[in-house]
């Protein structure tokens, strides 16, 4: 990591910045004096601000050589930002509001289902073996494999610092103290999130997000938009799959909490648990659909002239999607453990300000996900893990 010529922009020195940068001040109409500069990050890494004139906006997202929510003694390469931005070529541009601050309001999204799905099958297919030959692959694997920062944040934030006893780790105290000693004295707990972390490490099945939370997904009721992709590189589909689903069970068991006078969630928590199912359902279709558009394709991974069978075909098919199901319930289970007993946590919990209220959600979100990355093998259908979270 460099910091040679660094510095942390400041209102005044990005005022500076966009002056000297024609490609930004034309993006501002020219009106070099006259723009309002607000910083609106919220996330736990980076600095994002707006800037707005007459003739038009724009968003400056700087990453600091280090972790925001930190400091300066948790260093944190500023690359990142190169790995986003190639991502998001790749992907699309964001706008909208934060989808985790519409779960903590209670606002349903009656197409979110549909176009996560859709996200996820377009983003994870065509970067996979089913779509590309093994050249184009391992090109692929390699322009992303730098990323190596963010990959190994991950590692110790999701994977390791929640069953060990960690500076970085928080819960809340006391109501949490023996549920958090719980998961860093369960052994099959252990031998069950060692496999996620190995899978995270060495699975290169696809470009994923890698950081597919509900504070990376912007909304209206019309349209989806994912941002944030700092943490991109190839990895096993089912961390994007699990970090989407993972998210919205937070949001489900945090809606306890945010129950108000006249309205106690029951009909919004049912709203949760349909969008998972039709997530999971709906990526199913779009992804498999895909496979079978391509099945005659430059995809290596099940050669034509060997899978042409329509019943092998299919038993392939199950296969890999029960494979990915299960990593993806896994991988659900373990960014929810981190939300409760890690480092970083989440609004959904965190904006309940009752702190017994806050630790009953929070606890049994931790017991299903614990349930949940123990037995992810024994469920065959989404509806049978939701029949378990209810
Ligand atoms: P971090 O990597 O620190 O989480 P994000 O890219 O998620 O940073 O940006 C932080 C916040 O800034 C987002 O949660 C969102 O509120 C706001 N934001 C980011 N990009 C945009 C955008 N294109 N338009 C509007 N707001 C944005
Ligand atoms: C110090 S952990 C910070 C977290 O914020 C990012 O959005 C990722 O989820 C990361 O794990
Ligand atoms: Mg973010
Ligand atoms: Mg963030
Ligand atoms: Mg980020």
């Amino acid at each position: 990591m460099t910091m040679e010529g660094f510095r942390v922009l400041d209102e005044k020195s990005l005022r500076e910045y966009i002056k000297a940068t024609p490609s930004l001040a034309s993006k501002l109409g020219n009106e070099v004096d006259n723009f309002k500069i607000k910083e609106v990050g919220d996330g736990n890494l980076n600095f994002v601000y707006i800037v707005i004139s007459p003739s038009g906006s724009i968003v400056i997202k700087q990453a600091i050589p280090y972790v925001r929510c930190i400091g300066e003694s948790w260093p944190m390469t500023k690359e990142r930002s190169y790995f986003e931005a190639t991502a998001l070529k790749r992907q699309h541009e964001p706008p909208h509001i934060i989808l985790r601050k519409g779960l903590i309001a209670g606002v349903e999204y009656p197409l979110l289902a549909e176009h996560m799905a859709e996200f996820m099958a377009n983003t994870l297919f065509y970067t996979s073996l089913l779509y590309l030959t093994t050249t184009q692959h391992k090109s692929a694997v390699a322009e992303f494999c730098g990323n190596v920062e963010l990959c190994r944040l991950t590692e110790q934030v999701v994977f390791s610092d929640p069953y060990k006893i960690s500076e970085f780790n928080r819960w809340t105290s006391p109501y949490l103290d023996t549920d958090a000693e719980a998961v860093r004295n369960d052994k099959i707990l252990k031998l069950e999130v060692a496999e996620l972390k190995s899978k995270f490490c060495e699975k290169t099945q696809a470009l994923i997000h890698g950081d597919l939370h509900t504070g990376s997904v912007m909304v209206t009721h019309e349209s989806t938009q994912v941002i944030d992709p700092e943490f991109a590189f190839y990895g096993p589909m089912g961390f994007d799959i699990g970090a989407f689903i993972g998210n919205l069970f937070l949001a489900y068991f945090s809606q306890d909490g945010h129950v108000e006078q006249g309205n106690d969630r029951k009909t919004y928590k049912t709203w949760i648990m349909d969008t998972i199912a039709d997530t999971w359902n709906l990526f199913y279709k779009k992804f498999t659909s895909l496979w079978d558009i391509h099945k005659e394709g430059p995809g290596e991974a099940y050669l034509h002239e060997i899978y042409n069978d329509l019943e092998l075909r299919e038993l392939v098919k199950q296969k890999y999607m029960m494979d990915l199901f299960h990593d993806s319930l896994g991988f659900a289970a373990a960014k929810m453990i981190r939300r409760i007993v890690g480092v970083a946590h989440v609004e959904d919990f965190e904006s309940i300000s009752d702190l017994v209220k806050r630790s009953d959600c929070e606890r049994r979100a931790l017991e299903f996900a614990k349930n949940l990355m123990k037995k992810r093998r024994n469920f065959n259908t989404i509806a049978d893990v939701i029949a378990v979270a209810k």
